[in-house]
């Protein structure tokens, strides 16, 4: 929104728009209506209302792109509960919790660090945003649940020095639903306690997260490493690796773009 802009309280948007203030503020907090917090009242830019006038929302379909974009504006206003209620209508539109992480989550969080890249996006914003994913991960991770026996297990983990947890997480939440039971280690792992923990778990696979480029030679470190505790195949994954033929280079088995990918990958290496 431009430092500039007219703001308005969501009573005279109610006026303008002749409907209930308690709508406006479902539609703002749906993320229908963009709007930023001023000390603890919303306001809505008068350009937004103008064009939410003139095109009212409507109902949007499962694959929008849309949805990405009223989540990302929640995230953005960390509005945890009105990022889940996005969350929520794209469920109920029809959207599996596995495609929120992947076509609604996961593009929004892009589009923050594409932000952040640029400059438009301030660090304060980006770690507002993250908490409130993290905070929406939690809440949406008891819909990966599965029953009856999982089909093996699976470690997961980053390498130390590595402190992006949300694409593990979701990559974690994916598995789940795939008939995994995943065995997160979280970030920043040491080396020592990567092995311990999975000469301990006994895993049919290991997966390795990775977002930050100068963190690869520690990857290749974490993969030599676990030669020595197992023999199960070695799943790399993250923005900082680009395809298979780069994980190979890494010491790891296979490669995924992501958890969707990674449950294909697991089923072949099964064989
Ligand atoms: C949120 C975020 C943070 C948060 C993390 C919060 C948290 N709790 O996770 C904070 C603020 C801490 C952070 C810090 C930093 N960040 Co940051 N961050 C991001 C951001 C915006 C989103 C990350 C995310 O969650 N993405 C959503 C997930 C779902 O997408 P994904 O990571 O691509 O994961 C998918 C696939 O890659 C795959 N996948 C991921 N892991 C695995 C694992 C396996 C096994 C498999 C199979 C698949 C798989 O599946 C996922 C689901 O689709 C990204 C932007 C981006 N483009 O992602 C930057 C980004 C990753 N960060 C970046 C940078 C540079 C940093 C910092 C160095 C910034 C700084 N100067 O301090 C630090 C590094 C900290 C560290 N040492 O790790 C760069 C990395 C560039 C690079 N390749 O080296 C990015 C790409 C931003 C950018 N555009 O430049 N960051």
């Amino acid at each position: 929104m431009p430092p500039d802009a007219q703001l308005l309280t969501l009573r005279a948007c109610a006026q303008r728009l002749g409907v209930h203030y308690m709508t406006v503020y479902r539609y703002v907090r749906t993320g229908i209506l963009p709007a930023v917090k001023e000390g603890s009242e919303w306001r809505v830019a008068a350009a937004d209302l103008e064009s939410f006038r003139s095109g009212p929302a409507a109902p949007l379909a499962p694959g929008d792109g849309k949805w990405s974009q009223r989540l990302k504006a929640r995230m953005m206003a960390g509005d945890e509960r009105g990022s889940w209620q996005v969350a929520e209508a794209a469920m109920a539109s029809g959207l599996l919790p596995e495609k929120v992480y992947l076509d609604v989550l996961a593009p929004a969080l892009h589009s923050i660090g594409d932000g952040w890249a640029d400059g438009s996006v301030t660090v304060a914003e980006e770690h507002r945003a993250s908490v409130v994913a993290d905070r929406l991960i939690g809440r949406l991770g008891s819909r990966f649940a599965t029953r009856g026996r999982p089909r093996g297990r699976i470690v997961l983990g980053t390498p130390p020095g590595e402190h992006h947890r949300l694409p593990g997480a979701m990559v974690a939440d994916i598995l789940r639903a795939g008939g995994y039971e995943v065995l997160d280690l979280g970030v920043d792992v040491p080396v020592d306690s990567f092995v311990e923990a999975v000469a301990q778990a006994a895993p049919v696979a290991v997966g390795i997260s990775v977002g930050c480029t100068d963190l690869l030679p520690a990857v290749a470190e974490v993969t030599a490493a676990l030669r020595h505790a197992t023999a199960a195949p070695i799943l790399v994954g993250g923005p900082a690796v680009s395809d298979a033929a780069h994980a190979a280079s890494l010491g790891a088995d296979a490669y995924a773009a992501d958890g969707a990918e990674a449950v294909l990958r697991l089923g072949e290496l099964a064989g």
